[in-house]
Parts: structure tokens; C-alpha cells; sequence
């Protein structure tokens, strides 16, 4: 069941003046969209707006948007403010942003499951004496669906720049589409909202999938080449070694597409990829499908993240790595 928009986020839109729009460190496409459309709403309803991000704008498709956001806050900017904060629910997640802002009022519009933990975190400045606004839907597929329901809610629609914000953050998040399973009608139907008022698929598929350089195609192919199974087909490992981190990675990787294309050779559950980072340190990547979780690996070795996407700093060669990785993967298979 889809959340409704609560009404206490309406009237904290409605009866600010003035808003700051923050939202994690390390941007997407999702949190840097539904930051734009949100602001590019609200400038609409007459409102002073402020985007801020800690970035750094890293990924390719989101770079152009860098110049849109400011990575601090005056206390003359701050004065009178009402924050609203996208793609993450607690302050600490904005990064360097969260001293800025700080005590001013905050509502918090997320889809992490986690989210509801940092809801005791927001305390209670409420402008009006309403509960902290907390729009919270585990099952939304972005943020920028979420977005789009705001906008209707306040009886709009998106605009064509709007719209464009919204479809990138919604194709960024369900992996274009490829995520959405048989409860996903709704996102379909957003998607064509958003189409209807001037978003272009195909142009944001070039936008997300284009843009690479050469040699991070070139990176992908010698690391692939290299790729070995290991416990019968379950894991698979490769490498860069230093030549090739400063022939071709300068530029910047392409770690999504490697990681997808050795997800999808048949009877893989865990994927490991080292990278001799400089001469006397590595670092290590390691994804997992459903069952395996590569969190123990990493933790083993000091590093941290998820069930199914971790990793950690190494000092030292990749050939002393390799065989004590491989002594700690017969711990999770
Ligand atoms: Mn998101």
C-alpha cells in the first residue's frame, strides 16, 4: 500500500517562507533529482530556496548538477529557514551539512527502510506544534515518485525541467526498470506521468549509461579477462593491479557495469574484485546475490557495508591478499 502524503508536510511547505533542501552525502541521481524538483517546486510557489549538498559529485551523469548546490550555509541563509530532507532520514547523513542545519525546523521525506529508526532522532522542531513531518514509504521506488505525489498533493503538476528530475531519480533507483516486480503498476503509472509532462526516457538512458571513457571500457575487459571461479563456480575473483589503475582509472571506473556482468554468469553468488589502489595499499570490492553475505568479509578485515555490497582498505600486495580472502570466503558458503 502506497503512503499518502501526510498533511503535516503540507502545511510545513505552506506556511514556510523560506526553505533549505538538503540531503545525503555522496549524491545520486535520486537525491540530487528529488533535491532540484522539490526546490524548482517551491520556486514556483513563491518561496526563497536554498539546495545544499556536502557531495562530492562524483558519479558521471550527476556531475552537471554540482553547480546547482552550495556545500554551506550563511547565518543570514539559515535565518528563518524550514529544512526538508530527501533520500535519508537523520541530520548526520547530510555529512558536513548536518552542523549547518542544525535546530532549524525539519521534515523528511525517505524510502530507506531504516528511516524509521531516525525518526526518533528528529525531535520536535515543529514550526507549529505539529509532529516532525516525516514522509516515510519503504515501498516507493524513489524519492522522486514521492516528489511527484507532493506536487499533486499541492494540487500542481511537474513542469517539463520538473518532470526531467523526477523520471532521472525514478531510473536511477529501479536500475531503469530492470528492479520493478508485479507490485510495481504504480511506478509505471508515475513514469508516464512524468513522460506526459515532458521527461524523455531515452534521453536520460544516455545520460545514466553514457559518458564513459575509453579506457574504463578497456579496465572493465582486462579485468574481466582475469576473472577466475572459485568453490565451484559460487565465487568469482579478479583484479587491477597499480600499471593499470594509473593507465586507465584516472579517468574513473565503471564498477556498476563490472559488478552487473559478472552477476549475471550463471551459479555466481559472491563477486570480489581487488584493486591495487598505490604501490602499498589495496582496496576490495565484493557484491553478493540474496543468500551470501560479503558484510562478514568485510568486517573480517576491518572494512564495513551491506549483506550484499561491502568492501575494505588493505595494506599491502594484492598476491598476500588473494589467498587469505579466499580462506575467509569458506566462512560464508
Ligand atoms: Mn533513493
Amino acid at each position: 500500500m502506497e503512503v499518502q502524503v501526510p498533511e503535516s508536510l503540507i502545511r510545513f511547505i505552506q506556511s514556510g517562507k523560506k526553505f533549505i533542501i538538503a540531503g545525503h552525502e555522496e549524491p545520486d541521481g535520486d537525491c540530487a533529482g528529488s533535491q532540484l524538483a522539490l526546490c524548482s517546486v517551491l520556486k514556483r510557489l513563491g518561496k526563497t530556496v536554498i539546495a545544499c549538498s556536502a557531495g562530492p559529485f562524483k558519479r558521471t551523469e550527476i556531475n552537471s548538477f554540482a553547480s546547482s548546490f552550495v556545500s554551506r550555509l550563511s547565518a543570514e541563509e539559515k535565518e528563518g529557514a524550514f529544512v526538508i530532507l530527501v533520500d535519508c532520514s537523520t541530520l548526520e547523513r547530510a555529512g558536513d551539512m548536518a552542523a549547518f542545519l542544525k535546530g532549524l525546523p525539519l521534515a523528511v521525506v525517505d524510502h530507506h527502510a531504516r528511516a524509521a529508526e531516525g525518526r526518533h532522532e528528529t525531535g520536535d522542531h515543529s514550526p507549529s506544534g505539529d509532529e516532525t513531518p516525516f514522509y516515510l514509504d519503504i515501498n516507493a521506488p524513489s524519492v522522486t515518485f514521492m516528489i511527484l505525489r507532493i506536487i499533486q498533493a499541492l494540487g500542481m503538476e511537474p513542469n517539463r525541467e520538473e518532470a526531467e528530475l523526477l523520471l532521472f531519480g525514478l531510473c536511477t533507483d529501479t536500475g531503469f526498470f530492470r528492479h520493478v516486480d508485479d507490485t510495481g503498476a504504480a511506478t509505471f503509472e508515475a513514469a508516464a506521468d512524468m513522460i506526459r509532462a515532458g521527461a524523455n526516457p531515452k534521453e536520460i538512458f544516455a545520460r545514466i549509461h553514457g559518458g564513459k571513457s575509453l579506457n574504463s571500457r578497456i579496465l572493465i575487459g582486462i579485468i574481466l579477462a582475469r576473472s577466475r571461479t572459485h568453490f565451484g563456480g559460487r565465487l568469482v575473483l579478479s583484479w587491477e593491479t597499480f600499471e593499470e589503475t594509473e593507465k586507465y582509472a584516472l579517468e574513473g571506473r565503471d564498477s556498476d557495469s563490472l559488478y552487473q556482468m559478472l552477476q549475471s554468469v550463471e551459479g555466481v553468488e559472491a563477486i570480489c574484485i581487488i584493486r591495487q589502489e598505490r604501490p602499498e595499499d589495496c582496496t576490495v570490492g565484493l557484491r553478493s546475490r540474496d543468500r551470501v553475505d560479503v558484510s562478514v568479509i568485510a568486517a573480517e578485515f576491518g572494512g564495513g557495508g551491506h549483506k550484499n555490497a561491502s568492501g575494505f582498505k588493505y595494506s599491502g600486495k594484492i598476491e598476500e591478499l588473494r589467498p587469505k580472502l579466499l580462506e575467509a570466503f569458506k566462512k560464508v558458503f
